[in-house]
């Protein structure tokens, strides 16, 4: 049985994540806007991915008797002012989310809740990777500048995103 507390905050947690949905899904359109379909690919396919840890949440919240709440999921911005900048976001974005797993595992931790302790590994897991690859593209693209050649080399590297295994 969840306590109210564990529930409480995996509610705004499946929340959260539906948010990080919303949000890549509205940059990947912004990304479609400016003729960068790579860019769009990647952020459709994070988009996804944001979905599937919002239903790894709910599964949880209902295995363990616990009660979904839904909640409004408020409007994500729509105009970036670069490729650099949205992925700045990005960064920004899942370092928040970093932070608040961290701080769900933290209650996990004071109310001796064991099994949520082990169900958030994966996702202490996942944000390591999710702002590793966030990081390696934004710093891509400081490197190698957004005009020209560059960018379309990257734009076609994230295209080829969940080709390679
Ligand atoms: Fe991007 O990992 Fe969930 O929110």
């Amino acid at each position: 049985m969840l306590s109210t507390s564990i529930q409480d905050a995996l509610n705004e947690q499946i929340n959260r994540e539906f948010y990080s949905s919303y949000l890549y899904l509205s940059m990947a359109s912004w990304a479609e806007s400016k003729n960068l379909p790579g860019f769009a690919h990647w952020l459709k396919l994070q988009q996804k991915e944001e979905n599937g840890h919002a239903m790894k949440l709910y599964n949880y919240v209902n295995e363990r008797g616990g009660s979904v709440e839904l909640g409004a999921i408020k409007q994500p911005p729509s105009d970036f002012d670069s490729p650099t900048t949205l992925f700045q976001e990005v960064l920004n974005h899942e370092r928040y989310i970093t932070g608040a797993i961290n701080s769900i595992y933290e209650k996990a931790i004071a109310e001796k809740d064991y099994a949520t302790q082990v169900m958030l590994h994966w996702f202490i897991d996942e944000q390591v990777e999710e702002e590793a690859s966030a990081s390696e593209i934004l710093n891509t693209l400081k490197m190698a500048g957004e005009k020209g050649p560059a960018l379309l080399m990257l734009d076609r590297q994230l295209g080829r995103r969940g080709q390679q295994g």
